[in-house]
């Protein structure tokens, strides 16, 4: 037996996969298809324990379906445009280019020396002109589906990154990658219309019962639907004034609370205040006080527990369901870019209007109680107005019975309640209101004002306006001979701005803002299925064959992000013709974060982090895979642990002599302990070490299937002990000889290293070609063991069985094996001591003995 040396036997084998070519893919196969994916990474340099997380679930995912007969797609590429490498060139004096490829190959030379089942020939790399021209290409065709649009409208500008942000990317006011405060600005960016998928992007997250719940929660949140009405309140003239027909809208859930509305509200940014206040006494002061609360970001309005603040404006609007004034205020908790950025307040139902109205001293006018309310009572049958205003602690947002409402007291009100419906319906029929349905969900800002990005293919004639670049003339491509550090960009490049109008062929300027680098991974998962198509981004059929992922991996900081304007692209390419499904990714797994011992974060600042090659040069990549799966269910946080790793190590050890043990040579015994052996029963050992061979693959099985990669550990494990107990005191003879000799054995070696390939992958190589004499063949094609449920779950016991009262022998049988296979099997082992006797009687003691009477 040799020794087990990860050192020595990681690199040779990792060649051999590769020269092999092992984890090549083949399309034509006639095995059904997995694909198993993990998101790919930025190519930010060295890798970290998130990147060995997340792709060595991935890795095991795929080499287990491989196992089970799958033909597997599991394909790797870079995330290649962004920011960072931007940053880095400018600080360097160098190009972007080539620090992203530099730290691709840094990458890629760490994610083989971790082992991961790769085809690597289908590699993606976003900065690839053969893949980005595909990207302009997928941007003309939404262009033509009427899904690309370019306005001007307030947007989100981060500083410090210098352009502007998707609302996705803005979290809680902050820019996700740097963090700094995000600005509003007035700017005239390019967007790409999801909002016109929004019902469908929520309506077919039911379709997703593969994803964590929490996930599509998110994305329903995030999307935001709101079925209400638009309810209009006309605008009560100035005296001097001859305007009567004017209305002002608002989005109202609660029509059903519309006799409690005592004031009206509208934000800061709406359009018609300068007209509205124009002539009346406080005008400079409103409109001074509105500068003033542009101020406050969306993310502050909507904060519940923030200080509103407001100004009545001096006029008046007619609530549409009584006819009753109700004053017109401006004030700082209306978000601008919802509904119609204007509110009917019910300060009974709604807090927000609660607050304010307590502030100023607004009526609260009770319309909504529950029954048990003492004012209920009393207001049960009053239709007209009795109480008008209560000293309540906080406002009524419950179901509950519609009081001082004229026609519908009595009625349920509520969102979504007979009351609402009733007047919605009472409105429309007045003219005076329309069902709605409004979406928090914003159309996605896509241009960047960066360099390092794919630029967007339009150009800007001063007569034809902004037409589209021709396909023939794709890839627009980005100029090399940029010189960022000097602050040189897109803009400022003659060479790159100045083009032909492809109209007109008159003079024109190119589109200098580059796509926002979500737009390069919500496809890149189709490209992988047929990665060097030069005709089009990909062939309908192949992806149609391999799509959707079956599997895929990925962080939860993505749940509204890409795993959002995926969804989004597949729909869209789906109504191009390009696609035959309607949803990318079947089964989604986000893996929890790699935390320090401490439960910290895990940052080159706080000096906490655990380098992933380091922990690979001192143990070996199969243990520090081992390690990183035993640590805890993939999508909980797991603490790391140093010591795990020497101890995974310490077990691939012992089972490297398990298994040498189990099928080698006579002498090879290493595990073999001639003082345990004394008086113990080697026979029972072995056949609970056959239980525990069925029931662990059993388990292994179904743990993997679930993503509980940790718990499929630890069932080896037991296995492991349960083989190692036997080999202690194994004879001789239990080798060859019996039952459990030869074959057991070598189906319980077997079973191990199979188990054992998914997670240990150049280990369970290694032992399958030498210790199992398997020399030309790879244990991560072989198929994956089979198990007997009813040899697993069956406890077996040992009898004794007794001549005349006499032991002679023991048998070991099923606990709930028949009477008459008891006997048989008694009979057979005593078979010599019977010879010439006649059987007269035959005593079955359950789970004890078995007395054969003979004369
Ligand atoms: C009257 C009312 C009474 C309301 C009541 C709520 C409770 P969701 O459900 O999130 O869609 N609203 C409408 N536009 C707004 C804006 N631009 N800024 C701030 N608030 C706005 O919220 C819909 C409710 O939010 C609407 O229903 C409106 O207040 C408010 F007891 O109308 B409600
Ligand atoms: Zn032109």
């Amino acid at each position: 037996m040799n020794e087990y040396n990860p050192h020595e036997i990681e690199p040779h084998i990792q060649l051999a996969w590769e020269e092999s070519g092992l984890y090549a893919v083949d399309d034509a196969s006639d095995k059904p298809k997995k694909y198993v994916l993990e998101m790919f990474p930025y190519p930010s340099g060295d890798i970290h324990m998130g990147h060995v997380s997340n792709y060595t679930y991935g890795d095991v995912a795929a080499r287990y379906a491989r196992m089970r007969g799958f033909n597997v797609l599991h394909p790797m590429g870079w995330d290649a445009f962004g920011l960072p490498a931007e940053n880095a060139a400018i600080k360097h004096h160098s190009h972007p280019a080539r620090w992203t490829y530099d730290n691709i190959d840094t990458q890629r030379a760490s994610f083989k020396r971790m082992g991961f089942s790769y085809d690597w020939d289908r590699t993606v790399v976003a900065c690839d002109p053969e893949y980005y021209r595909w990207g302009q290409w997928i941007f003309l065709e939404f262009w033509k589906r009427g899904l690309v649009e370019r306005r001007n409208s307030p947007v989100n500008w981060c500083d410090s990154c210098g352009t502007v942000l998707a609302n996705e990317q803005v979290i809680d006011g902050r820019c996700w990658r740097c963090d700094s405060e995000v600005q509003k600005r007035d700017l005239t960016q390019w967007y790409y219309k999801i909002t016109d998928y929004a019902e469908e992007l929520l309506d077919d997250l039911d379709q997703l019962t593969g994803w964590p719940e929490r996930v599509k929660q998110q994305q329903a949140n995030w999307i935001g639907k709101s079925e209400g009405a638009n309810v209009d309140f006309a605008l009560v003239p100035l005296e001097d004034s001859a305007d009567t027909e004017e209305a002002i809208t608002v989005f109202t859930t609660r029509a059903d609370t519309l006799f409690g509305c005592s004031f009206f509200v509208v934000g800061p940014e709406y359009d018609g205040l300068e007209a509205l206040v124009a002539g009346t006494p406080a005008e400079q002061e409103v409109l001074a006080f509105a500068e003033e609360a542009r101020k406050v970001s969306a993310v502050e309005r909507a904060q519940g527990d923030r200080e509103k603040h407001g100004i009545f404006t001096g006029r008046f609007v007619v609530n549409p369901i009584n006819g009753e004034q109700v004053p017109v205020w401006v004030a700082d908790y209306v978000v601008a870019d919802y509904g119609t950025g204007a509110v009917m307040a019910v300060p009974c139902g709604d807090q927000r209007d609660f607050e304010f109205a307590r502030k100023y001293d607004l009526p609260i006018i009770p319309i909504i109680l529950s029954t048990d309310d003492p004012l209920y009572a009393s207001l049960a049958s009053e239709q007209g107005r009795v109480v008008t205003s209560v000293d309540w602690p906080e406002a009524y947002a419950a179901e509950g019975v519609l009081v001082q409402s004229g026609p519908y007291t009595g009625m349920v009100g509520g969102k979504h309640s007979a009351g609402e419906a009733a007047i919605v319906e009472a409105l429309e029929a007045a003219g005076k209101g329309k069902r709605t349905t409004e979406y928090r969900l914003r159309d996605w800002l896509i241009s960047r004002q960066r360099y390092w990005g794919n630029p967007i293919p339009a150009i800007h004639c001063p007569h034809c306006g902004v037409v589209p670049v021709p396909e023939e003339d794709l890839p627009v491509r980005l100029p090399e001979d940029i010189d960022l550090a000097a602050g040189e960009t897109l803009a400022t490049h003659e060479g790159f701005v100045r083009c032909t109008c492809p109209v007109c062929g008159g003079e024109a300027k190119r589109e200098t803002d580059t796509m926002d680098t979500f737009t390069c991974s919500s496809w890149y998962y189709m490209r992988y299925c047929d990665p060097h198509n030069v005709h089009a981004p990909f062939n309908s059929a192949k992806v149609n064959a391999w799509m959707p992922v079956d599997q895929y991996i990925g962080g939860i900081e993505h749940a509204i992000l890409h795993l959002l304007y995926s969804r989004f692209f597949t729909k869209v390419l789906r109504d191009a013709g390009m696609l035959d499904f309607d949803e990318p990714f079947t089964n989604l797994l986000c893996q929890g974060m790699v935390l320090d011992a401490n439960g910290e974060v895990m940052s080159k600042s706080k000096g906490n982090v655990v380098s992933p090659e380091d922990m690979i040069a001192r143990y070996g990549a199969d243990a520090v895979r081992a390690a990183m799966l035993f640590m805890g269910p993939p999508d909980k946080e797991k603490l790391w642990n140093d010591d795990v790793v020497p101890s995974m190590l310490k077990f691939l050890n012992r089972v490297w002599r398990i298994v040498f043990d189990l099928v080698g040579d006579a002498g090879e015994d290493t595990l073999f302990d001639a003082e345990a052996a004394k008086g113990a029963d080697p026979h029972k050992l072995a056949m609970q070490m056959k239980r525990e061979r069925h029931r662990v693959v059993g388990k292994v099985t179904e743990d993997i299937e679930r993503n509980n990669f940790n718990t499929a550990l630890a069932a080896i494990m037991e296995l492991a002990n349960a083989t190692g107990a036997f080999l202690r005191v194994r004879p001789a003879e239990h080798r060859v000889s019996c039952e459990t000799g030869g074959p057991l054995c070598r189906d319980v070696a077997e079973t191990l290293v199979k188990l054992l390939a998914p997670i240990a992958p150049h280990f369970a190589e290694e032992l399958w070609q030498t210790a199992l004499g398997h020399a030309d063949s790879s244990v991560h094609v072989q198929p994956w063991p089979e198990f007997d449920p009813a040899l697993a779950a069956a406890d077996e016991v040992e009898l004794a069985v007794q001549l005349n009262g006499k032991v002679k022998a023991h048998i070991t049988v099923a606990a709930d094996a028949a009477e008459e296979d008891i006997l048989a099997a008694a009979r057979q082992t005593v078979a010599s001591a019977l010879e010439g006797k006649t059987v007269i009687k035959e005593i079955v003691v359950p789970k004890r003995l078995v007395n054969l009477v003979v004369k």
